[in-house]
């Protein structure tokens, strides 16, 4: 049976090395807040379904094609004739500093509907969680309508539900995040939030202590914080849990957060308690840092110990 559905936008990517304007090469691949967790759980060999819409194109081929080979489930996905699948361009400006470029408004993923929420959620077989992201509310009233729809079916399924704030400023305001993803949090089980997302979530609320004690408050089991280079906090009913980040050379930080996110679910589905899911999380978002791309040099679990080979090492 299916572990974890997620439900999103999945585009192309375009990354280069350099300056966008000057022109040069751009290499293509596939992005997706949600499409990196999926890929991030089942190369931990978790089964996942992620489902979303994409055009009828060879972007949307491309989308496809990679989930079905990392493993992801895409036996929902829906195809729209009428829309293109979209895209975003990553310019890595300087060397910490990437720019990402979005060409989706009007795309085939913002065209998600609650009845693609009900294909992916069937009553008969529960998953064991929903994973959503504050980016698919912010596509526009339909994708919030599908968001809402899936949260609801998960919870009458008796799936537990995680949701990444995942806040986006160049797609909605903070005040509209703060009022629909507000509306879903007596239903969430496990929030993840960067420290900075954290205040919209908790009422304006600043001091992270204070904040999770708020978000506690409204039923949720488990707020993680993350930290960035700092590595990340969670709160519970049991107190505060905290955990260093891995040290890596830093290749690029896209994708981190949701790899971060596909090893702290991993470890939840494996019922292992609250400091090993800690572990985990930052070790898979290490390798999402240390190597190239969102999510390609994600780990399998046989990978997992692999950051603590001595530096420089060769593995022969
Ligand atoms: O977390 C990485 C994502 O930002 C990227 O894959 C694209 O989903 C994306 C978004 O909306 O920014």
């Amino acid at each position: 049976t299916l572990e974890v559905v997620t439900i999103g936008e999945a585009m192309a990517a375009l990354r280069g090395d350099g300056p966008l304007r000057l022109g040069g090469p751009l290499t293509l691949s596939m992005a997706g807040a949600e499409a990196n967790v999926a890929i991030g759980l089942a190369r931990l060999g978790h089964r996942v379904r992620w489902a979303g819409v994409v055009g009828a194109d060879e972007l949307g081929e491309l989308v496809q094609r990679t989930l079905r080979a990392e493993g992801v489930d895409v036996g929902t996905v829906r195809q729209d004739p009428t829309a293109p699948t979209g895209l975003l361009l990553q310019e890595h400006r300087v060397a910490h500093v990437t720019r990402v470029h979005y060409y989706r408004s009007g795309s085939a993923g913002s065209a998600l509907r609650a009845d693609d929420a009900d294909a992916a959620l069937p009553a008969a077989e529960p998953a064991r969680f929903l994973h959503v992201t504050g980016i698919t509310p912010a596509l526009g009233p339909d994708p919030r309508l599908a968001v809402e729809r899936a949260v609801r079916r998960a919870r009458e399924a008796g799936t537990r539900i995680c949701l990444d704030v995942n806040y986006r400023s160049r797609l909605w305001s903070p005040d509209l995040a703060a009022r629909v993803l507000g509306e879903l949090l007596p239903c969430v089980d496990v929030l993840i939030a960067s420290e900075d997302e954290l205040p919209l979530v908790a009422g304006g609320e600043t001091g992270e202590e204070r904040a999770a004690g708020q978000l506690l408050d409204t039923g949720i089991g488990e707020v993680v914080v993350k930290h960035g280079g700092a590595g990340a906090r969670v709160w519970s009913a049991a107190g505060a849990v905290r955990m260093p980040a891995r040290t890596v050379p830093v290749t690029g930080t896209v994708g981190a957060g949701d790899a971060f996110t596909a090893g702290y679910l991993s470890a939840v589905l494996d019922d292992l308690p609250i400091e090993d899911r800690l572990d985990r999380a930052v070790t898979v978002g290490a390798f999402a840092v240390a190597a190239a791309g969102d999510w390609e040099g994600l780990p399998t679990r046989a990978e997992l110990p692999l950051l603590s080979a001595p530096d420089g090492g060769t593995i022969r």
